[in-house]
């Protein structure tokens, strides 16, 4: 029986925006898992945006390296930024979480930087389901910049575009191999293209092929991408990544804000329209209907009334 001392209390609003990290912690998971206290405090939140960088790529790609790497850059300019990783909630990955923690080491007691492991939950395209109300609450805490890191596996690294103002797609001289079955989906949610491990051979060439391959397969302008090489375990090419990242989200329009914001909103109106709908009920709801003569599954669609039907 857990203390009732050690249960989440509701978390203290004007704590959370003097940026308080205990209290975020708390919110953060107050609303991961939607408990009591959740729609309250989300609700009662300013308007404060802060731009989302999305760092994507293979694994082992040296994401986190060059997260770690990066985070220096926004400190020097006295920037507060709040680094989520994602984490595809598979015991088998829990390893990569504690290379995290090791490669983040110098940041984890740091004043300017919070960092925080998000479980995806299954959720389609491997970010935390939760994650549209993490980043708005990190906002009004006070960030100027949050970071999140996702591991690109199959299709999963594509969602990250509906929730980042960037995306950084970090890969390595030897993604070169697979460029083509790259095409159909990762690249196209590209905005910065980052050759990291390019200490090996091959990186400038495979570099090359990759921005020919985009001047006619990816979906933004070809103009706006960015290509850089990098070198994240020596801090090679940061400041010129740091630099893109800025420029790039000074460049962002009205248009492409107020996308992202109705991306934002479908996102949340969808989420409260399914809260309760569960899955499991509703297969018992399926059986039951499906014993009815004249079973039909699209009148039972429009019929259907929650977990409660
Ligand atoms: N040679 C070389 N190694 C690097 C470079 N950047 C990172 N690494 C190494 O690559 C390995 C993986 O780095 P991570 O930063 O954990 O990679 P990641 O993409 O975050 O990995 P996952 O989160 O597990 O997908 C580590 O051993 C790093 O030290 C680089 O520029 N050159
Ligand atoms: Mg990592």
């Amino acid at each position: 029986m857990q203390a009732s001392s050690d249960l989440p209390r509701f978390p203290d609003l004007s704590l959370i925006r003097r940026g308080d990290f205990r209290s975020i912690a708390r919110a953060i998971t107050v609303i991961e898992n939607t408990m009591p206290g959740s729609d309250a405090l989300l609700q009662n939140l300013g308007n404060r945006h802060a731009p989302v960088i999305g760092v994507t790529g293979p694994p082992g790609a040296g994401k986190s390296t060059l997260v770690d790497a990066l985070a220096k850059q926004w400190v020097d300019h006295d920037k507060k930024l709040a680094i989520l990783c994602v984490d595809p909630s598979s015991a088998f990955h829990s390893g990569a979480l504690l290379g995290d923690r090791i490669r983040m080491n110098r940041w984890y007691n740091h004043p300017q930087v919070y960092i925080r492991s998000l479980a995806s939950r299954g959720a389609i395209g491997g970010l935390n389901p939760r994650i549209f109300e993490i980043t708005d609450l990190l906002a009004n805490a006070g960030f100027d910049f949050i970071l999140i890191e996702t591991v690109g596996v199959g299709q999963s690294e594509v969602d990250i575009a509906r929730v980042a103002d960037q995306v950084v797609l970090v890969l390595v001289p030897e993604s070169g191999d697979d460029i083509q079955t790259m095409k159909s989906g990762i690249l196209e949610i590209g905005d910065i293209f980052v050759v990291n491990k390019s200490d090996r051979s091959g990186a400038s060439r495979f570099l090359q092929s990759l921005k020919s391959s985009l001047q006619f397969q990816s979906g933004k302008s070809f103009t706006d991408l960015r290509f850089l090489q990098t070198v994240a375990s020596e801090e090679k090419g940061i400041g010129e990544l740091y630099a893109a990242i800025m420029e790039n989200i000074r460049n962002i329009s009205p248009k492409q804000s107020l996308d992202l914001l109705a991306e934002k909103a479908w996102q949340l109106i969808l989420d409260r329209r399914m809260r309760d709908i569960d899955r499991g009920l509703l297969i018992q709801s399926l059986k039951r209907a499906m014993e009815q003569p004249g079973f039909n599954i699209h009148r039972f669609a429009a019929q259907y009334k929650g977990s409660t039907a």
